[in-house]
């Protein structure tokens, strides 16, 4: 067996990770003959509960789990790593929008991308959980210029999902036979699901459904699931957007299977013409732990109108965040 890969997990004694650090040490991340360890980050006093995560953890004898380390010191838990998943923040609330989590969430993420890049990995692979996760990813790369900047992403992977399910519940088909999902922009009610590359069991989407449904409901449907989610449940999504991680995570270290790809949220290249560096959810195919953006689309006047428009979202928040740009 091989050295473990190192993963420092913040916020890990909450929601999220209470379903996401089992499938990690499963292997769902690294796959079946790779050992991890794990480096849990939690605020002071969230340190007793985290703990009994870890009990659980060694409860459960997973066969991969090398060893885990708990503490609330940023620098124990991203030294070294392989991957870094940001997840703790303060969650967003019933009534409550992204923009009010913007200046309380930003100040954890300019704290420790400065850690990270003081102890991190240059290479460490990062997705950013906590909201707004595109403009705390932006944050974190401002506050991290020795990490390669490529590998700061930001989870979209759970609204990839929830537009796909979508579609299969429309078209009455399987999970498993729709391709070419896409979600770009920002992870809010801005991002704009697009099915016009989609397919259902090797037909094309848009000529099973109707217009009308893609542009007036599918599209917000999936932008306000989280808000649904929220109202249905008193708080926010929690096993599937650990779920969202885990597939994340495991298409970018793994790859993507041959004529599919995936929505991540990545630094732009410039393509679509959306600005170059700004943290943006394009479709992407992954292979040998690298991603590669899809960046020859033909994209229609009308969605190219709605990705503008969470283009100039992620604008505003920058601008609300600009001290914390270093
Ligand atoms: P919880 O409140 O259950 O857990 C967050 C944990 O983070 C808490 O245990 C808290 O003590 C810890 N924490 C707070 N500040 C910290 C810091 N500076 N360092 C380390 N740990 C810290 O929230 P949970 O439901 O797990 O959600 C976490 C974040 O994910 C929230 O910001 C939430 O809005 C966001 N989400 C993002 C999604 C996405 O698709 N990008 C979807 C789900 C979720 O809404």
């Amino acid at each position: 067996m091989s050295e473990p890969k190192r993963i420092a997990v913040t916020g890990a004694a909450g929601q999220i990770c209470y379903s996401m650090l089992f499938r990690i040490a499963n292997g769902d991340i690294y796959g079946p003959n790779q050992p991890v360890s794990l480096q849990l980050l939690e605020i002071t006093p969230a340190l007793g509960l985290l703990e009994a995560v870890k009990m659980e953890l060694d409860d459960c004898a997973f066969p991969l789990l090398h060893e885990v380390i708990c503490t609330d010191d940023p620098k124990v838990a991203l030294k070294d790593v392989d991957a870094a998943l940001f997840v703790g923040a303060k969650p967003r609330g019933p009534g409550m929008e992204r923009k009010d989590l913007i200046s309380d969430n930003g100040k954890i993420f300019s704290a420790l991308g400065q850690t990270l890049n003081e102890v991190g990995n240059p290479d460490c692979k990062v997705v950013v959980v906590g909201n707004p996760a595109n403009t705390n990813a932006y944050i974190l790369k401002a506050n991290a210029p020795k990490m390669n900047p490529r590998n700061i992403t930001a989870l979209t992977r759970l609204d990839h999902n929830r537009a796909i399910s979508q579609l299969a519940e429309k078209t009455d088909s399987r999970i498993g036979d729709i391709k070419k999902m896409v979600i770009w922009g920002n992870h809010s009610t801005t991002q704009v699901p697009d099915i016009t590359w989609a397919s259902v069991a090797g037909k094309s989407a848009p000529d099973l459904v109707d217009t009308a449904w893609a542009h007036d409901t599918f599209i917000p449907t999936v932008a306000k699931r989280g808000a649904a989610v929220i109202d249905a449940r008193g708080s926010s999504s929690a096993a599937s957007a650990a779920n969202g991680v885990v597939d994340h995570m495991a298409s970018w270290v793994q790859g993507t299977p041959d004529g599919d790809w995936v929505s991540m949220a990545v630094p732009s290249d410039g393509s679509y013409g959306i600005e170059e560096g700004l943290i943006y959810s394009f479709p992407v195919t992954c292979k040998n732990g690298d991603y590669t953006i899809i960046s020859d689309l033909e994209v229609s006047d009308a969605i190219r109108e709605k990705m503008l428009a969470s283009q100039t979202e992620l604008n505003e928040e920058r601008e609300t965040v600009k001290d914390l740009l270093s």
